[in-house]
């Protein structure tokens, strides 16, 4: 679904929206079986808790970087999602700057968090207020979340711009000043079916939640973008990813578009000569790299 204006303004000035049927129920079901390929279906998992200690470790134990498999690796990159990322952030000239796929099974660890506001690890300072080189964060629901699933919970904005930014950080405690407890009655849950989209600014308080009933399950794609240009943003290097299973498949599958939302170099660019585009072939075999010929 493309977004109507009235979502993008509801972001502006609630710092959130949730949009239902963001996702086809194809798209949907095409990019749950790559996810289960990936993570135990809720069935497997619950079968034999003990056979997927992972998920113990912690509550971030069960995010995975791409890439993953075309039909959920495109979900990060969603002409939709793009669009919207343009029209909100004001810029055709974007960075994908994080991608992660996260699975949650109830009673496998507590993954209730404080209240806190994302751009702590996501710029080395804070963002501005007229929304100047924002960032834009995304949840898309792999699965349906209803109050019992852990949902996602954000304080509207009008309840929490009277507390400065940084505060938090200032005090060194990750990621929250506030009291337990403090804003709860205006927290919104973010609950919808599977192919849910949740957009929200990164000075929004919002937090994970735990389960509230046993054999329940969540499962989200997270991506986040800026316009390409500050040096103290970000938080996923792509090269460091550049080396897993799949990676090729996907940068070779991508439009020209979407490989520079990664930074690929572009067409034009004076990387490309002889010498790197016989290099660039040998690493990305299937790739088509007629466009980059000067
Ligand atoms: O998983 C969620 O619902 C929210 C997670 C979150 O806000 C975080 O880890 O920063």
């Amino acid at each position: 679904m493309r977004l109507e204006q009235t979502h993008l303004d509801e972001l502006e000035h609630r710092g959130f929206v949730i949009v239902e049927g963001f996702l086809t129920n194809d798209e949907v079901e095409r990019a749950r079986s790559v996810m289960f390929e990936i993570f135990p279906t809720p069935e497997q998992y619950f079968a034999g808790p003990e056979n997927w200690p992972e998920f113990e470790c912690s509550q971030f134990s069960g995010i995975r970087l791409p890439s993953y498999g075309w039909d959920l690796d495109r979900l990060a990159f969603h002409p939709n999602l793009v669009d919207a990322a343009e029209r909100f952030l004001g810029s055709d000239d974007l960075e994908l700057y994080k991608v992660e796929l996260w699975a949650k099974y109830s009673g496998a660890v507590d993954y209730d968090q404080p209240l806190h506001r994302d751009f702590g690890n996501h710029t080395l300072v804070v963002p501005r207020s007229d929304g100047v080189g924002r960032q834009l964060t995304s949840f898309t629901l792999l699965s349906d979340v209803t109050e019992a699933d852990g949902p996602t919970k954000l304080v509207p904005l009008k309840y929490s711009r009277h507390i400065p930014l940084g505060v938090e950080l200032a005090a060194g405690v990750w990621p929250n000043s506030l009291a337990p407890g403090e804003l709860a009655d205006v927290e919104v849950p973010v609950v919808g079916p599977a192919g849910t989209m949740l957009l929200y600014r990164t000075d929004v308080f919002h937090r994970g939640t735990n389960f509230t009933e046993p054999n329940r399950s969540r499962f989200a794609l997270l991506a986040d973008y800026q316009a390409r240009g500050p040096t103290w943003m970000g938080k996923v290097a792509w090269p460091n990813q550049a080396t897993k299973p799949g990676w090729a498949a996907m940068i070779e599958q991508a439009s020209l578009r979407e490989r520079d939302l990664f930074g690929f170099p572009r067409v034009g660019d004076p990387y490309w000569d002889d010498e790197t585009l016989a290099g660039v072939q040998r690493r990305y075999p299937n790739l088509d790299l007629d466009p980059y010929r000067p």
